[in-house]
């Protein structure tokens, strides 16, 4: 038995040292000290042996066992390293190779207009603030004066999630509600989405941004509107541009006015982007009505305040020449990455 055992790990260690490869390495094992393998044969015989062999036989079969498995290891090793070594040849890396440029995230062209707008009333004084999408009846008209039986409240141009539940139509709900809890002076801008029941085409979109303003405090008057506003197109438009102030009529205002300046495209001449009139049309803004200021706690014989809202989409396709609203809202890469 003692024989067999040194002839099993001769021929078993003379066929590692012939093996090729790691596979090869693998089947020698299983073939010797598997479950089914030489040397566990031989092993499963040792009961027919006298009880002074059994021990001796022992020792020397588990010698070998372990001789064969260190063999096995250091094989499997030695192979391992050399197909490293091999990819590792192969795949020699060029550092002279230019690399592939990084994409970068740009800012969607709303926020850059948006980015602008907010740092030129910033650098006025006014305080940024932000309020809910889904508002309820109240703050979105009872108390911005827009009676029970006004167009704006119709289902058509409003969208109801409840009875009295809806998605804002203005961002003025966000003032009304910054009005009730704090004291003025109050010098805000509330920038954000809106939502009307709109047809969608070139110039309309269901969703929509503004950036609305409020400023309340005592002796406030239409020439601080006029002088706010005028400072606010000059920087957007450059300082040439003429602004003129049109009488009009909004619920949560009064007097109320709609705001012009020279079309920047033909500087008042008259074209195709204004229509011919030579002026565009860029916010609505007047002196807050005194039922408003009464509705959030503010006593308008000792209070008055003026507020302007003012659409960022338009004034974004104007300024980028964007023929179409609803590229602004579709995400297609080949657009957003002209700007
Ligand atoms: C309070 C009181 C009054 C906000 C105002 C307008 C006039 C206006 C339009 C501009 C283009 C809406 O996006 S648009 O279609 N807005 O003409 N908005 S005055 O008046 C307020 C706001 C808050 C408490």
């Amino acid at each position: 038995m003692k024989e067999k055992l040194n002839l099993i790990k001769e021929s078993a260690l003379n066929a590692i040292s012939a093996a090729t490869d790691e596979k090869a390495i693998e089947e020698i094992r299983v073939s010797v000290l598997g479950k089914k393998g030489e040397l566990t044969a031989i092993l499963k015989q040792m009961g027919g042996l006298s009880p002074e062999e059994r021990p001796i036989v022992g020792q020397l079969a588990n010698k070998i066992r372990a001789e064969i498995e260190a063999a096995v290891d250091s094989a499997k090793k030695a192979f391992a390293a050399e197909s490293e070594n091999k990819k590792l040849k192969e795949e020699k890396i060029d550092i002279t190779m230019p690399s592939k440029p990084a994409k970068v995230g740009k800012l969607h062209p709303l926020n850059t207009v948006l980015n602008d707008m907010i740092d030129i009333f910033q650098s006025m004084g006014f305080d940024v603030v932000d309020g809910p999408e889904v508002e309820t009846d109240h703050y979105n008209f009872e108390a911005l004066n827009v009676p029970q039986d006004h167009p704006a409240r119709d289902m058509q141009d409003t969208f109801y999630l409840a009875e009295n539940l809806l998605l804002r139509t203005q961002t003025s709900a966000a003032q009304i509600r910054t009005m009730e809890t704090r004291k003025p002076p109050i010098k805000i801008i509330c920038p954000g989405r809106v939502f009307r029941a709109d047809e969608v085409d070139a110039t309309h979109s269901p969703v929509f941004h503004q950036i609305e303003g409020l400023v309340v405090d005592k002796n406030i008057t239409m020439c601080d509107l006029k002088g706010v506003l005028e400072q606010f197109a000059h920087e957007i438009y450059g300082p040439d541009t003429e602004v003129k102030f049109r009488p009009s009529f909004f619920p949560f205002t009064e007097p109320s006015v709609e705001v012009d300046v020279t079309c920047s495209e033909c500087k008042g001449k008259g074209c195709r982007v204004c229509k011919g009139s030579g002026w565009i049309e860029i916010l609505g803004a007047g002196m807050v009505h005194p039922r408003v200021l009464s509705a959030c706690g503010i006593d308008p014989e000792e209070y008055s305040g003026f507020a302007f809202g003012i659409g960022l989409d338009r004034l974004t396709t104007t300024r980028y020449k964007i023929s179409d609203i609803r590229l602004l809202f579709e995400n297609d890469l080949r657009f957003l990455d002209q700007f």
